[in-house]
């Protein structure tokens, strides 16, 4: 389970400490009292027990632990994105049981000094696990906040030393036409790949997630491993990885080709930049649905400005969107 508060380590109590005295000093005083509340009620809830536990030290990372509540274990783990078993947002939680996700490897290669072929053990000991509390941000229109278990993908990134050419990362997820029934689909052109430029991936905000609430990520939400890239619209956060390539040129995404003028490789959340069919200025929080129910406005990089605003300085967003 999440580590119960008599057992943080004296290192992970200071540092949140000092996050939480700096949100405060930004202005946000009484949110981040409600935050820390919420999160000392998170780390006091009983795991959802559904699955292994999977546990990790809060995260001292600039930004990693919103202030806001954390959306139900049922919500995340009921109303998801999985295309590979189908369109609806109930589709993943039912048929994403078939997924074998053991034994299960990813491999890194192209412009590295050092390419490997990553058993999932490996990657589960490649560096301590944080507990991460992010907003996610579907181009859709909605959001959650999930507390995911990970580290960031920059110790994977160092550890296969990216030569001179490296400038991007291709991520690709699993696309197993047995048992995933929305692969026999022509909805996406299969595999689902996604990019990310070497500095953003690079920024300690990037999350290689293994699990959620403090147990193993369920099937639906990308087991056993997955990238959160926080700051971008959701779909940037491919699931189930099972390759990593370091390129030089900006990779084609799964989205890009299929929908070039909706979907562009950066898709940083922006309220400003609208989708060509509807407005990104707001949205709304699963499990706050209701009839009287004021949506959220959406901030500008989903809240995380200060920590990747100057990843795009002097960058037009209206034209790399
Ligand atoms: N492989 C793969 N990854 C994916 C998707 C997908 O269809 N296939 N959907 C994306 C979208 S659109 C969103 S919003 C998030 C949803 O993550 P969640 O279901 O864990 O909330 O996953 C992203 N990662
Ligand atoms: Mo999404």
């Amino acid at each position: 389970m999440t580590l119960p508060a008599s057992e943080i380590t004296p290192r992970a109590v200071y540092e949140g400490r000092r996050a939480l005295l700096r949100q405060m000093a930004a202005g946000a005083a009484g949110m981040a009292l409600a935050g820390w509340a919420a999160r000392d009620a998170l780390a006091q809830a009983p795991r959802p027990g559904k699955l292994a536990a999977l546990t990790g030290a809060r995260s001292a990372v600039a930004g990693a632990l919103t202030m806001e509540k954390p959306t139900a274990y049922a919500d995340i783990t009921s109303y998801n994105n999985f295309y590979e078993f189908g369109t609806s947002k109930s589709a993943p939680a039912n048929a994403a049981g078939a997924m074998k996700t053991r034994p299960w490897t990813v491999a890194v290669e192209g412009e590295v000094k050092k390419p490997k072929v990553f058993d999932l053990d490996e990657l589960l000991k490649l560096a301590p696990m944080e507990e991460r509390i992010y907003r996610l941000r579907c181009v859709e229109g909605w959001s959650m906040v999930i507390p995911w278990v990970g580290y960031s993908l920059a110790e994977l990134i160092r550890r296969v030393e990216p030569t001179g050419n490296a400038k991007y990362l291709e991520f690709v997820t699993l696309a197993d036409r047995e048992h995933m029934g929305g692969v026999r689909s022509g909805v996406l052109d299969w595999p689902y790949v996604e990019g990310l430029r070497l500095d953003e991936a690079m920024q300690p905000l990037t999350l290689l997630a293994f699990g959620l609430y403090g147990e193993l990520l369920p099937n639906q939400n990308g087991a056993p491993l997955r990238l959160v890239v926080p700051w971008k619209y959701g779909f940037k956060s491919g699931k189930s990885l099972v390759k990593i390539r370091f390129v030089e040129r900006e990779p084609r995404t799964a989205w890009m080709k299929a929908g070039p003028d909706e979907y562009g490789f950066y898709s940083n959340v922006n309220p400003n930049v609208d989708h060509p069919r509807w407005s990104q200025a707001t949205e709304r929080r699963i499990g706050e649905d209701g009839l009287f129910q004021k949506k959220r406005p959406t901030l500008m990089f989903n809240g995380y400005e200060a920590q990747v605003g100057q990843l795009y300085a002097g960058m037009d967003l209206k034209k790399f969107f």
